[in-house]
């Protein structure tokens, strides 16, 4: 039953063991961009995000802290909501795996995976990082100099042995290299596939899916002293999401998921353990997971220890919203890690959109709202400088296109921001200031070009920096209706005599704030 203009996307879903940093911020942002882009381009888009309640890390944060685990997840579960309101992301839910609808999906996943035969009960011994919430092999792991063992993402590991159901991972080897090797896009980027293959060549060992411990987490059904393995069910809310169980729902038309968009810390979970889940259970698989880099703080690892952690809110507080999604998702080539500085965001913001597409905007419109009683000019005949100007900028989406759905964002924004550099030589070499005394009507045709490579450009970016390109698009009087990718290109060009009011500006320049 799926439907094929569908375009699901997800986010992964966060521990709300603490506050939200700038790293899920990141992942929101990234992924709220290319749902609004799909959308754009008429795809009817689902993009879920949420929280992940469960497991030993939020239970030991809430005995540190004296409190449930419940409330912590309900405390810190309100603040990630809160927190991709405030990034102006466009999810259409946002679940909590606290939710009975939640518990009943994971006990239905678990029981189809049971009646596959995929599922028996033994007893586990072996290492444990409770803050990657993995299990990892001895021989991933190492005795630093300070005598702790370190699993392979440089976080501790401890000693667990209890009874425990596993999952028959180990026969899933053959059909997840056939995956890969049939679908080589399932995993991106490439080094993400690489190292995933490689894992699994190495060959798979059953995995231990049920903890008994502790009773923080699902039910397992018909054993209920066990508590799933908390991310049995962490997984499950992709699914969970658009209604799973009843395959007759409404949201269901969404699956397979088109991407889940993720940090490069948890692949393992995405491309191996979950694919395998559901060939297990009998659902169809998502068509592809991204994994993106990780940032930094100027070079530094965040941490609460060190103090460098970087609060979302503050973020858009200092630099506003559009700013703050723009830079990161130009500055860091989406996939790899990448770093925030002041420095870099400032320079950014003011080269990159308060000149380069804001001066442009506001000079070009202001010219036609002086001179042009206040409506876009009809065009002369184009000159081969002009027509150049507008295939660059008419390509624009066939580049775009590939790019955002391989996540390349940063291939998008860069070609868009070369033709909006180009625009800014043409502009600077046409001299349409000068033309307004030797040759009017060149003038409105040079002025006229420019209006319509402002008008592509800020119907493509709406997805990047919807408030300014709001203004813009409000600026050029542009419809509800013609703000949509099917408007791009020469057979919906600009109307001549539309209204061209005198521009609101749309990205004002940062200035660092009095000492
Ligand atoms: O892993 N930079 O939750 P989480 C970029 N609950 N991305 C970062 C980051 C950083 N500094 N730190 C974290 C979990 N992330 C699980 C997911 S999904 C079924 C369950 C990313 O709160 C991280 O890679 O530790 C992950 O994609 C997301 O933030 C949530 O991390």
């Amino acid at each position: 039953m799926t439907d094929r203009n569908s375009y699901y996307i997800t986010t992964a879903i966060s521990y709300p063991n603490g506050a939200p940093h700038i790293g899920h911020a990141y992942e929101a942002i990234a992924t709220d961009v290319m749902a609004r882009f799909q959308r754009l381009d008429g795809k009817d888009v689902y993009f879920l995000t949420g929280t992940d309640v469960h497991g030993q890390k939020m239970l030991q944060t809430a005995q540190k802290e004296g409190i449930t685990a419940r409330e912590l997840a309900d405390r810190n579960s309100d603040r990630f909501e809160a927190m991709v309101k405030a990034l102006g992301c466009t999810n259409n839910d946002f679940i909590r795996t606290s939710q009975d609808r939640h518990y009943k999906a994971s006990q239905e996943i678990w029981k189809r995976m049971a009646d596959n035969g995929d599922i028996y009960k033994d007893s586990y011994s072996g290492w444990y990082s409770v803050r990657d919430e993995a299990y990892y092999q001895e021989d991933e792991t190492e005795v630093r100099e300070d005598g702790v063992r370190y699993g392979p993402q440089g976080t501790p590991v401890e000693w667990v042995e209890e009874e425990s159901y596993f999952f028959k991972l180990s026969e899933y080897g053959d059909r997840l290299m056939k995956l890969y090797e049939e679908h080589p896009d399932f995993i991106g980027p490439n080094e993400r596939r690489n190292e995933v293959m490689s894992f699994v060549k190495g060959g798979l060992k059953d995995l231990s899916i049920s903890r008994t411990t502790f009773d923080w987490g699902v039910p397992v059904p018909g054993d209920e002293k066990h508590v799933m393995y908390v991310w049995v069910d962490a997984l499950t809310n992709y699914i969970t999401g658009v209604g799973f169980p009843d395959e007759e729902a409404e949201l269901w038309r969404h699956w397979p998921a088109d991407a889940h968009i993720i940090g490069k810390d948890i692949i393992r979970f995405h491309a191996v353990y979950w694919p395998a889940f559901l060939m297990s259970a009998g659902l169809p698989l998502p068509k592809r997971v991204f994994a993106h880099g990780f940032l930094f703080n100027k070079g530094e690892k965040m941490s609460k220890s060190l103090g460098n952690v970087i609060d979302p809110f503050g973020l858009i507080e200092t630099y506003g919203l559009d700013q703050t999604r723009y830079f990161f998702l130009r500055e860091v080539p989406f996939g790899k890690d990448g770093n925030y500085s002041h420095e870099a965001i400032v320079n950014r913001i003011n080269a990159d959109l308060a000149n380069d597409l804001g001066n442009l905007a506001s000079r070009s419109l202001s010219m036609i709202a002086k001179n042009c009683e206040g409506v876009a000019p009809t065009p002369g005949a184009f000159s081969a400088e002009d027509q150049a100007m507008l295939d660059q900028t008419d390509a624009l989406i066939e580049i775009c296109r590939p790019a955002m759905s391989r996540q390349e964002i940063h291939v998008a924004l860069n070609a868009i921001w070369a033709v909006v550099g180009e625009a800014n030589r043409y502009f600077a070499l046409q001299e349409p200031w000068a033309l307004k005394k030797t040759d009017p009507e060149r003038m409105g045709t040079v002025l006229y070009v420019t209006a319509e490579i402002i008008r592509q450009v800020a119907i493509l970016v709406q997805c990047v920096t919807p408030t300014a390109a709001e203004k813009l698009l409000n600026n050029l009087s542009q419809a509800a209706e013609d703000r949509v990718f099917d408007k791009l290109g020469a057979a919906h060009r600009l109307a001549p005599g539309t209204v061209i009011p005198k521009p609101e500006p749309a990205f004002p320049r940062y200035v660092e704030p009095e000492e």
